[in-house]
Formats: structure tokens, sequence, C-alpha cells
């Protein structure tokens, strides 16, 4: 029974939302990832990987702000939330590619803290077979940094991270319809296997910090980094407002924040 209970998350540090999307979002969503596959322009930088989308194309951008996304961030974060990192994870028909054990954390030097959490929102219906992503609950207890290991063959990531049997044992998947979504803690251990199905499964991750206890060091940091809800505390002159009284223009991709 996968934990849908905000308030749990703390403890278990994942938390799924069914069904945020409406169905003609979701359709909405399966074009924007079709379009962006089928044009070589649209940063593709590998085979299964869109990275950042949203940091030059509105609709992407849009999705990381929609209402009900946000209020599930809200539920798992608080109300001051900044969007810092977004891409696409495709895994086609029979694909080999695996996704190792890994934590988030460990590829974002410039994010800082530990309020920081990654939404994967469903574009297909993920399962076991179609290599829906696994977590191993409660792994982010302490928030310790595992030591990064080369991942090897076959895989999306550069590096991954050592797991006990045991640890894999209670591993469990977060299969989940297209227009579903949840939320984990950027320091559990979280992993997907082979594309075993005839079915694609692509999952939107887009990752968000509490600015309460979290900051992103801009300097470091490759593409802008964006206030999403609520207030941006000290570093605020270092985020771009993107709240959602203000209406995005293409300008805004190349709008580096406002000396203080
Ligand atoms: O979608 C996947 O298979 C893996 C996603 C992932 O590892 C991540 O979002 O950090």
């Amino acid at each position: 029974m996968l934990n849908t209970d905000p308030a749990h998350y703390d403890k278990v540090g994942y938390c799924f939302f069914p069904e945020i999307l409406e169905q003609a979002e979701t359709t909405a969503l399966r074009h924007l990832l079709d379009e962006a596959l089928s044009d070589s322009t649209d940063n593709l930088d590998r085979p299964g990987y869109v990275g950042e989308p949203h940091s030059h194309n509105l609709h992407w951008l849009e999705i990381c702000r929609h209402p009900r996304i946000l209020d599930a961030v809200e539920a798992i974060l608080g109300p001051n939330l900044i969007l810092v990192y977004s891409s696409v994870f495709i895994k086609r028909p029979h694909d080999p590619t695996q996704v190792a054990w890994h934590q988030d954390n460990t590829y974002w030097p410039s994010v800082h803290g530990t309020d920081v959490a990654t939404l994967w929102l469903a574009v297909d219906d993920a399962d076991a077979e179609n290599a829906a992503m696994q977590i191993i609950p409660a792994s982010q207890s302490g928030h310790t940094e595992m030591e990064m290991i080369p991942s090897g063959d076959h895989q999306a990531l550069h590096s991954k991270v050592a797991v006990t049997p045991e640890q894999e044992a209670s591993a469990i998947s977060l299969a989940m319809r297209a227009g579903s979504l949840s939320i984990h803690d950027s320091y559990i251990l979280h992993s997907s296997a082979a594309n075993q199905s005839e079915r694609r499964r692509a999952g939107y991750t887009i990752r968000y910090c509490s600015t309460d206890t979290a900051w992103v060091d801009t300097d470091e940091h490759p593409i802008p980094v964006f206030l999403v809800r609520g207030e941006a505390g000290s570093r605020g002159a270092d985020y771009v407002d993107l709240r959602s009284e203000v209406k995005p223009t293409p300008a805004i991709f190349s709008k580096r924040p406002s000396a203080p």
C-alpha cells in the first residue's frame, strides 16, 4: 500500500498523489513529449532523456507551475517553493536502460539543504513491467550522502550507490496511472529497471526546494531558478519571480535575477 498521506512523508520519504492531471491535460502532456522527441533541436541531449525542458519551453514551464501540482508540492514542502531542475526519463518498449540505485541530491552540488524533493509525473501508465520507479521507503532517514560508484553499462546515470540485499528486498514499486504523481525526498534511494514491455514509460521529473531551509547557489547552477510560490527568503534576489500572478513570456528564459 503506497503512502498517500503527506503527514507520513518525513518518516517514509515519499508520498503518492493519484490522478492529479485531468485526462485532457495528460493527453496534452503526452503530445508535448512526442513533439520534443520528434524535434532534434529540442534539447534531446541523450536518448531516453530530455533535459530541463522548462528552461526553454513555456508549455513545460506551465506544467511545473500547474496549481494542482504545486498544491501537492506545498503539502510536502510547505508554501515557499523554488523550481530548480526538470527532466523527462523515457523508457521505450524493450529499452534495456536502467536507472541504478541513487540519491538525487548527489547529482546537484549547487543545491543546498534537505527540504528538496523530486516530483515524478507519469506521462504514461507505469507498472512493474514497463519499469515504474522503485524506492526504498525511509532510506532518506538521517539525510546521509552515500558514496557514489560507477554504474556500468545500459545505465541512464553515470553513478550508483551500493544497496544491501535487505534494503533491495524492502523496495516498493511506484506503479501509477498517467496523470498521477509521486514526490520523493532528494536523499531517498530509488531506481528503475529495464522496460520489459511493449509499452513506453515516460515520467517528467520536476525538482523543487523549500526556501525556508534550502537554497541554490545560482553562480554554480546551470539554469535560472524560479520562485513559483510563496516567499524567496533572504536569497530572493538570486531567483526569478514566476509566482502565479506573473505571466511568463519567452523573454523569461534569458532573464537574470535583478541585482540586489
Ligand atoms: O524515471 C526514472 O526511471 C528514474 C527517475 C529518477 O531516478 C529521478 O528522477 O531521479
